[in-house]
């Protein structure tokens, strides 16, 4: 896969050296270039951004740098070989960045992040590219970041890690929580390691037993329990078929029980106070 990025702020793009995306880079997966929005300002002082047309506080980044950035970068993938670009714009008010968007990215053989900084880019930008390219407009959650540099980093390392090769056999996709498979709407419960006792706190007798059934069951519940604390809605999402009858038991322990349309929500009776 090839990654270009467009910023004002190169440095704050180092993290992709390190650790799991700069290995897949260094293992020739990935090709990440970095570019800065500056070399296309023309002007005295490589000006980026100007006031918002309509008025209003902050500034907004201008059509001219990040048309004639693209066009650039766009022109010298393709002559490097390059196909089927996408351009990925981080925006708070884009469509939420969801593993099953990360995995439709990591099939795709060309990304161009566009991180802004200020109020963002003229909306024109995504709107002249998006007649030529696939754009994803796209925010990794509900609060505000100065700009999309951060999210650049955080969909890279979860598209990165998805890439063949890259992560290895040992660490299989198919137990990640939010991923297809059986952990699909559950929080991953504790995960414990050595010393057996640590300040006084042992480790739970199941995890010691060796009885696979036992502690396969005992992670289930330890998964449903804090899903159920952390995240009730993807419980109240979930296909009820995701749920066996051991699950059923559990969901009604912790007061959840199957509603009208089979779906599981809070039992009212066991809600009170
Ligand atoms: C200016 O919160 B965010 C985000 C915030 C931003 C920009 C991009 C993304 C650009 N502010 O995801």
């Amino acid at each position: 896969m090839r990654i270009d990025v467009v910023t004002i702020f190169p440095d704050y793009l180092e993290p992709l050296n390190v650790s799991l995306v700069g290995k897949a880079r260094t293992a020739g997966r990935l090709d990440v270039r970095v570019h800065d929005l500056r070399d296309w300002a023309y002007d005295r002082h490589n000006t980026v951004d100007d006031t918002p047309y309509g008025g209003g506080p902050g500034m907004v980044m201008k059509t001219e740098p990040w048309g004639e950035a693209l066009d650039q970068v766009l022109a010298d993938g393709y002559e490097a070989g390059a196909r089927l670009p996408a351009l990925v714009v981080p925006t708070p008010s884009g469509r939420p960045f969801t593993q099953a968007l990360a995995v439709e990215l990591s099939e795709r053989p060309w990304l161009v992040f566009t991180p802004a900084r200020y109020e963002g880019i003229d909306s024109r930008v995504a709107a002249e590219y998006a007649t030529r390219l696939p754009v994803y407009e796209v925010s990794i959650g509900d609060y505000v970041l100065a700009g999309g540099e951060a999210a650049v980093l955080v969909v890279t390392e979860a598209v990165a890690r998805l890439l063949p090769g890259v992560l290895g056999n040992a660490e299989s996709h198919r137990d990640d929580s939010f991923a297809p498979g059986p952990m699909a709407h559950l929080l991953e419960g504790p995960v414990l390691t050595k010393p057996p006792q640590w300040r006084g706190r042992g480790i739970p007798e199941v995890l010691l037993s060796g009885h696979h059934g036992k502690i396969a069951r005992w992670r289930r519940d330890e998964a449903l329990r804090r899903t159920i604390a952390h995240r009730p809605d993807l419980i109240a999402a979930a296909d009820p078929a995701a749920f066996d009858k051991k699950d059923r038991e559990m969901l009604s322990i912790l007061g959840w029980l199957p509603g009208p349309d089979g779906r599981f929500g809070p039992n009212p009776e066991a809600m009170e106070e």
